[in-house]
């Protein structure tokens, strides 16, 4: 497995800026192990990773994520005090911004005059709340957002945020909430140009993408408390493949869900027995977050509390 994941990152396309990541995950890091007693960090994972099936990438593989999870979850830590590194999919939902409309955007504005604009008094509040919620996080230094797009550039990110983390040890967690390709084609295997249509069905062939969750575990940040996420289409074996992948990764705890109903519960699986989260459903502004990331913030206080014993 370790050659696999080597291999992987060997003949992955390296990240185009990975010196300007690193030094504003370095800068972030910083200021928030040294700010007044040092806050909690916690990376959150959000969105889809893409597959390119060219190097000069025209068509991709895709899914479903929508990133409302990452985006829900990332308000509610910084709400906990914690400083959160956002690791999310280009173009999915973004923290502070899940009550604005998304779809015309542009018609939350109005010009009174040629020289004036000015947000719609429907959705004044709305935008108010985004702006000032989002900039605040942001000046505050509890966010630091860094995007990402195919499985190549997640994984890299991955690691570089795991390992930038490493001497925060427990006070640091990963919330991996992102929906990960569990196939690939590897790159040196890739056509460089777009593949050419016109000849019949095409045939690819996908490689397993190595499971990176034992890696960051055991030699990326071992001490860092770790959630990791499952999916599943079929309820009936959706809390098997939880509770197998818990032992399977030695996560602290993992998150079950099902795509149906994956905003109106989850089940955290762990050693001490599965806990399930609901929505609060007679209040319309509640979200399965709100309730999932109180639990976890007192779970991840248990565990600093016992890594000092
Ligand atoms: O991004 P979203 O809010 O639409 O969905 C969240 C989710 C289902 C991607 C997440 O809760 C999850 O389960 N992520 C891991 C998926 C997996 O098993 O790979």
């Amino acid at each position: 497995m370790e050659d696999e994941i080597s291999s992987f990152f060997e003949s992955s396309p390296p990240l185009k800026n990975m010196e300007e990541i690193l030094e504003n995950l370095n800068e972030f890091i910083k200021l928030n192990s040294s700010s007044q007693g040092g806050r909690r960090i916690v990376c959150v994972t959000s969105g889809g990773t893409t597959v390119p099936l060219e190097q000069r990438c025209v068509r991709y593989i895709d899914n479903f994520s929508s990133g409302n999870r990452g985006a829900a979850s990332t308000e509610n830590f910084v709400k906990a005090g914690y400083a959160v590194i956002f690791l999310y999919r280009r173009g999915t939902c973004q923290p502070y911004c899940r009550s604005l409309p998304d779809d015309p955007f542009l018609e939350c504005f109005e010009f009174p005059d040629k020289t004036n604009i000015q947000v719609h008094t429907s959705h004044l509040e709305a935008v108010k709340m985004a702006v000032m919620d989002q900039q605040a996080a942001v000046a505050e230094g509890s966010l630091l957002k860094l995007p990402f797009s195919t499985i190549y550039e997640y994984l890299q990110m991955l690691r570089l945020i795991a390992t930038a983390l490493k001497d925060v040890g427990p006070y640091s967690m990963f919330y991996l909430a992102a929906a990960v390709s569990d196939f690939y084609v590897p790159w040196k295997s890739m056509t460089e140009h777009k593949i050419e249509s016109g000849s019949g069905p095409l045939d690819i062939r996908l490689a397993q993408v190595p499971k990176m969750l034992s890696v960051l575990r055991s030699n990326w940040a071992p001490k860092a408390f770790c959630i990791s996420f499952k999916l599943e289409t079929d309820s009936k074996i959706l809390m098997e493949k939880a509770t197998k992948a818990l032992r399977k990764y030695k996560v602290h705890a993992v998150v079950a869900n099902e795509l149906s109903t994956r905003k109106e519960e989850v089940v955290v699986v762990s050693s001490s027995g599965n806990v399930v989260v609901k929505r609060e459903c007679d209040k319309p502004e509640s979200f399965v977050e709100d309730n999932l990331i109180r639990l976890i913030v007192d779970r991840h206080s248990t565990y600093i509390k016992e890594s000092h014993n």
